[in-house]
């Protein structure tokens, strides 16, 4: 890096704040909970994990100085970027250093990949301090290659060995974590003496439970996102005459659109969760937005913010349906469909559609149905960041507020922006919030190999509080587990946090949006303050600060 900017720079000196437990170092007092069993399906994730099933929660008190040997440890960021990977990398290290000043860690490069082939680095000082308080996962680089087969294992180990690499921390989301707990398992009944330990990794919010309250990177990307409709809210209501369609990221869950609602009270907002409870149509979706713009139409508003969930297709459910009768005819179909560009292979697969499905995809703009017969992603998931549902809605809300206008009962304008606001986000330098809580995530790592443990994920909670206060320990992954039947197979996993219905964050979201539909009751939470007072600087989210509320 030949030159940095201002803020990286001034930025670089920000001393991340740990849990009081960490502050000695990280040799910690570890205190056991009771023996623990998973979310559900109880016995067949124990049969799955006879090693490393049932381990006890642990909490860690601060200890005194460490007498244990030097370590090699490696580490790798498994998926999307999210802001703060960098300090989890930095906290993993002065953690080692602090058990030990001759440990050493080693980064495996490009994600799972540089595991199975042996591509690493080791992460010396100096490199690690150009990296601090930074966005971004440049530093090893990230990939979304799985874990999975016996042969990667071997490698695993085989590439471990070599480095006398004792401890692996992977960073990653609720699939690489999954994938961290089989490799504890793995290397547990093979005696390889190779700890595993995950951290708790993606801007979706969707890796959080009891035990882990949040997973990095959501609240710095949800803060630039909301920066940015703010904007776009004041640019509404300046010019007072676009209606701007903001998809946001979240494969699945809507928690980050959810959290930018609100913070900035836009006039419309989709919760998927929501669309699949109430078993929604996309027309009901439509009818709903129409309704809304006509509204403020009517009274002279011609302009708004309608917030729309990245993985919403998904959750609608004859779109559902649809795509899962594609993803059925696409796969059998392989070799035909092959050289096929988007539009051929839509034509072809409209034709074995279901008579329900056909109706659907018909309905869908030409460029929708092209999108969803685009390439799936390595795990053969439609890539719903590349299906521009903000551009089908405009058009359909469009459509419908023709259809409006000729009966009568809409009298306004209705001109249109789309923007999609996902990969802006995933790399910013972490907010204050994030940065410490990455920090202390990688630290604990460290208290957690110090502990000897393997198969936990680094847990600090009670992030609402001063850092001090926050609580350090380790949750095992087996805990998070449930069995889903995902392509055709059953499978263990970490369960997936959706937005809960019944929960304060979508409670409170659903008391007021009738009210922010209609008016102009824009928030604009402007750029994040990396320095200032304790009060811009050290927020936490609304999703974070209803739920503990
Ligand atoms: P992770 O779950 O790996 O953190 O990634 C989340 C995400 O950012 C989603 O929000 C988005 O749908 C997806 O990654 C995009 O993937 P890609 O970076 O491969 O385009």
């Amino acid at each position: 890096m030949s030159q940095i900017s201002a803020l990286q720079k001034a930025r670089a000196a920000y001393a991340p704040k740990l849990p009081a437990a960490l502050q000695n170092g990280a040799a910690v007092v570890v205190t056991e909970g009771a023996a623990t069993q998973s979310v559900a399906d109880c016995d067949k994730i124990s049969a799955l994990f006879p090693k490393t099933y049932g381990s006890p929660v642990l909490t860690f008190a601060a200890g005194k100085e460490s007498n244990l040997p030097a370590i090699n440890v490696g580490v790798i960021l498994s998926g999307g970027q999210a802001p703060g990977g960098h300090n989890v990398i930095a906290g993993l290290f002065d953690g080692i250093k602090s058990l030990n000043a001759d440990s050493r860690l080693f980064g495996f490069l490009k994600g799972p990949d540089g595991l199975v082939k042996d591509e690493v680095m080791e992460l010396k000082s100096d490199f690690i301090d150009s990296y601090r308080n930074t966005g971004g996962f440049d530093m090893i680089g990230s990939g979304r290659t799985k874990l999975e087969t016996e042969e990667q294992f071997q490698l695993a180990e085989k590439h471990c060995k070599a480095l006398n690499i004792s401890a692996l921390v992977i960073i990653g989301g609720d699939d690489s974590n999954t994938n961290a707990c089989v490799l504890a398992e793995y290397f547990k009944a093979h005696d390889s003496g190779i700890q595993v330990i995950g951290c708790p990794k993606t801007i979706d919010g969707d890796l959080k439970n009891e035990w882990i309250e949040a997973s990095f990177g959501f609240d710095t990307a949800c803060r630039v996102y909301s920066e940015l409709i703010g904007n776009l809210c004041r640019d509404a209501n300046s010019a007072k005459k676009y209606w701007h369609f903001v998809k946001l990221m979240g494969r699945s869950a809507s928690h980050i659109a959810l959290e930018c609602a609100l913070q900035t009270h836009p006039n419309a907002a989709i919760v998927s969760e929501e669309v699949a409870a109430k078993k929604q149509t996309l027309e009901e979706i439509v009818d709903k937005l129409a309704s809304i713009v006509a509204n403020r139409g009517n009274a002279g508003l011609n302009f708004g913010i309608i917030l729309v969930p990245e993985g919403l297709v998904e959750f609608i459910p004859n779109i559902k349906t649809l795509i899962a009768e594609l993803n059925d005819i696409l796969a059998a179909n392989a070799a035909s469909v092959e050289s096929l560009d988007a539009l051929g292979k839509a034509n072809f697969a409209a034709g074995k559609l279901s008579e329900a499905s056909a109706k659907t995809f018909n309905a869908l703009p030409e460029g929708i149905r092209k999108q969803l017969c685009n390439d799936r992603d390595p795990h053969g998931n439609v890539q719903v960041s590349l299906i521009e549902t903000e551009k089908m809605l405009a058009e359909m809300v469009g459509n419908r507020l023709k259809a409006m206008k000729s009966e009568g009962s809409y009298k306004g304008k209705f001109a249109t922006q789309t923007h999609f606001f996902g990969y802006e986000g995933r790399c910013a330098a972490p907010s204050n919030y994030d940065a410490d809580y990455c920090y202390s995530l990688g630290f604990n790592a460290a208290a957690l190999i110090g502990a000897g443990r393997t198969g936990y994920m680094s847990s600090v909670r009670n992030t609402t509080k001063k850092a001090s206060e926050w609580i350090s320990g380790g949750i095992p992954i087996t805990m998070m587990m449930n069995i889903e039947h995902r392509h055709g197979v059953d499978k263990p996993v970490i369960r997936k946090a959706l937005v809960e219905l019944d929960g304060a964050p979508f409670k409170f979201f659903a008391s007021v949006r009738e009210d922010w539909a209609i008016k102009t009751d824009y928030v604009y939470p402007g750029p994040i303050q990396y320095f200032g007072p304790s009060e811009v600087c050290d927020l936490i989210t609304k999703t974070l600060e209803l739920e503990k509320k």
